[in-house]
């Protein structure tokens, strides 16, 4: 009996240590897209801070500069999100399964509203410009 309940207790571990592998995979995946959301809503913020400093035209020999490399900044922060929204990490994320539904929704939701502060300040910069 002893030598079962022992074997039973190695077998539970055995058996379980891939599940809790798996469960911790898909958690870590999105643990990554959302720190990877992070970033880009803060590389598009910085990449505002630049635009509006040379839309301000204060440093002739920086302006221009600060402009083009703040504008990709803002293109390039958007990119992340949108490619952890909707990339191929998370088509097969989606494929497989087994994650958690509200995790998910809320993430998407995050993200959707990260891509709508970068729009609205897209709008800033483009009305700046027009005003020039
Ligand atoms: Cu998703």
């Amino acid at each position: 009996m002893k030598t079962l309940v022992t074997i039973g207790f190695f077998a539970l571990i055995f058996f379980s240590i891939p599940l809790q592998a798996a469960e911790k995979e898909w958690l870590h995946d999105m643990h990554a897209m959302m720190h990877s959301m992070d970033v880009g809503l803060s590389q598009a913020l910085e990449g505002s801070d630049l635009q509006m400093l040379g839309q301000m035209g204060i440093s002739k020999k920086l302006d221009k500069d600060m402009m083009t490399r703040g504008t990709r900044m803002v293109k390039d922060g958007k990119a992340m999100i949108k490619e952890m929204l909707e990339g191929e990490a998370m088509k097969r994320l989606h494929k497989e399964g087994g994650y958690d539904k509200k995790i998910m929704d809320d993430i998407h939701e995050l993200g959707d509203r990260m891509l709508k502060v970068i729009e609205q300040i897209e709008k800033l910069h483009e009305g700046v410009e027009k005003q020039k």
